[in-house]
């Protein structure tokens, strides 16, 4: 006799509208595998999480965990991110970019410790495509998770969107329902201080060539702690990125950044790091 045994984890049992939610989409689903982590298919491709430490400049213990894709096409060879981001067409971004953020959601949930904060990317084609009422589709899949919008940091590519008055409109919108902001990879390619003056991010990251250039580069490195100061005094708090030294990270502090995030700390890793 065949006996069928549930390999989802209990906290999945009970949540069975969060697979209903992406089941009715064409070759789209959400899976976990033996050891319960939660994994998607898109189309052929398969979707995985790895979470990387953002951690207190002077504790240097990490306090949130950014989540990246890793992501695999039909025949096992893993395909970078941007491709798989590049892989869905019209409004297949939005259920794309939703499905990444709940897998992350589901992987971090299982092993986040009271207080953790999760970081999720969110791409810049869903935030356009997206009309009005930003992030309240996604809060229902959150809860599912057993996550609130409060335990959440939306990192938002600003760079990558020309209509300014639509990512007010977003950014406002996601954080009244209690959601963080932070701008991505800020000061590198279209950045500029146009956007800070204009937006209200909880948040900036500043994007790896800016501790990279202050390493090699005396002006640059005199430029960083005013970049930080000019920042903290919008209410918002820094994130320096790509920090991959010794040397790097003492800049960073120097610079007076609260968080930092890179190689130099921990590379990502499906498993949160014990703390
Ligand atoms: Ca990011």
């Amino acid at each position: 006799m065949n006996v069928a045994i549930n390999l989802q984890p209990p906290s999945m049992r009970r949540s069975p509208g969060i697979e209903g939610y992406f089941c009715g989409h064409d070759g789209v689903g959400l899976h976990w595998d033996g050891a319960g982590s939660a994994f998607a298919r898109f189309k052929g491709l398969t979707l995985r999480s790895v979470f990387q430490p953002i951690l207190d400049s002077h504790t240097q213990r990490p306090v949130a965990f950014e989540a990246l894709l890793r992501a695999t096409d039909a025949d096992g060879s893993p395909l970078a991110p941007p491709d798989a981001f590049a892989r869905p067409q019209g409004g297949d971004i939005v259920t794309f970019d939703r499905l990444c953020r709940t897998v992350h959601a589901l992987n971090f949930a299982r092993q986040a410790l009271a207080g953790d904060i999760l970081f999720l990317n969110v791409d810049a084609r869903h935030l356009l495509s997206v009309g009005g009422g930003h992030g309240a589709t996604f809060e229902a899949l959150l809860a599912q998770c057993g996550l609130t919008p409060d335990r959440v940091v939306l990192e938002i590519l600003e760079s990558g969107i020309d209509d300014l008055g639509h990512l007010a409109v977003a950014v406002e919108a996601y954080q009244r329902r209690g959601y963080r902001i932070a701008l991505d990879d800020f000061g590198c390619r279209h950045s500029n201080f146009d956007r800070l003056w204009h937006l209200t991010p909880d948040i900036v990251k500043l994007d790896r060539s800016l501790i990279d250039q202050a390493t090699h580069n005396r002006r640059a490195r005199l430029i960083l702690p005013r970049l930080v100061e000019l920042i903290h005094s919008l209410g918002a708090q820094v994130v320096c990125e790509g920090v991959e030294t010794a040397e790097q990270h003492r800049l960073a502090a120097d610079a007076g950044a609260d968080l930092v995030q890179g190689y130099h700390y921990a590379r990502p890793a499906a498993v949160l790091p014990p703390r």
